[in-house]
């Protein structure tokens, strides 16, 4: 936790304004001078911190993450494609993700399920785990070379050693299981709502909750997940687009259509919906592909259009 006023005047400053909650109501002024509205702090509320701990009470300064009301950009981008790749059109895509020249797959349906490690270049399975048919598996992500597979609606979670595919432990959760990913210290997950749950990877408790809108609309029916340079990003189920997401304030900043990413030739070969977005982060490459899909596609996102949220 931040307890330095210094760090608030800093906050202050990149946005021009700060909020102090007192007992008596909120109140909000522009910081035309930053060295008056530091002493006026100093004087209403003494220090923020002693002996390094954070003062408890009403008078305590709004968190960092609170303060900042900075507007957003929303962005609209095309796509361009940039390689194509086979794909197992018997794969019921719910969790991909790429590590280390190989994407991780996890696929559902009732007797279908599986963990898969997935070689990009052919679409070979060269390692696979069956999840037992009582389970629909869903999202999947890799933290510390450990698997995290979802289910969709029996509350448990599977974790598996990235190695040998070996179930370590499984693990309960509310609601429904939809998409996993994480972002170097919680795992992210998404429920079929606008909701994104961030979870600790050790203990799999909830530490915070994020609602996604953009403006004031609530973008429903989050489904697979993917943390790309510091975004989250999220493909809409039975819709063909990706949204990106602040994961802090749930702020959508950019949406991207990928309608005919698909021949109509091949939509016609009983294939699904789109679902899969997995990023390599040293290569720079964003893959997506579908549900039964034949197909994984490399993409480029170029940006058309910008707009502000607010
Ligand atoms: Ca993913």
């Amino acid at each position: 936790m931040d307890c330095q006023i210094k760090t608030d005047v800093n906050v202050a400053q990149k946005n021009g304004r700060v909020n102090l909650d007192g007992q008596n109501g909120s109140i909000a002024r522009q910081l035309l001078h930053i060295p008056f509205t530091l002493g006026l702090l100093i004087m209403l509320f003494g220090p923020a911190c002693r002996n390094g701990e954070p003062l408890s009470g009403a008078a305590q300064v709004e968190s960092e993450a609170q303060q900042i009301k900075a507007p957003v950009r929303v962005v609209t981008y095309n796509y361009e494609v940039v390689k194509i790749y086979p794909h197992d059109s018997r794969a019921f895509t719910q969790g991909l993700l790429f590590h280390d020249g190989f994407l991780y797959e996890s696929t559902g349906l009732n007797g279908q399920s599986s963990l898969r490690k997935v070689d990009l270049a052919t679409g070979e399975v060269r390692q696979r785990v069956e999840v037992p048919a009582t389970y629909f598996a869903e999202g999947l992500t890799l933290f510390n070379r450990r698997l995290y597979q979802l289910t969709w609606q029996s509350r448990l979670g599977f974790v598996y050693d990235l190695d040998s595919f070996q179930l370590q432990r499984n693990f309960n959760y509310r609601g429904e299981g939809w998409g996993l990913t994480h972002d170097g210290n919680q795992l992210v997950m998404s429920d079929g709502t606008n909701r994104l749950r961030f979870l600790d990877p050790e203990t799999l408790d909830v530490k915070r909750e994020v609602d996604v809108l953009d403006v004031d609309r609530p973008i429903n029916l989050l489904n697979e997940l993917e943390y790309v340079k510091g975004d989250l990003w999220s493909n809409i189920w039975q819709s063909d687009r990706l949204v990106r997401i602040n994961m802090q304030s749930g702020a959508v900043t950019g949406w991207v259509n990928l309608a005919g990413l698909l021949s109509a030739e091949d939509r016609l070969r009983g294939t699904d919906v789109l679902n899969g977005i997995a990023y390599d982060e040293r290569g720079d490459r964003l893959f997506v592909t579908g549900k039964l899909w034949p197909k994984l596609f490399e993409i480029r996102l170029i940006e058309r259009q910008a707009r502000p949220s607010r």
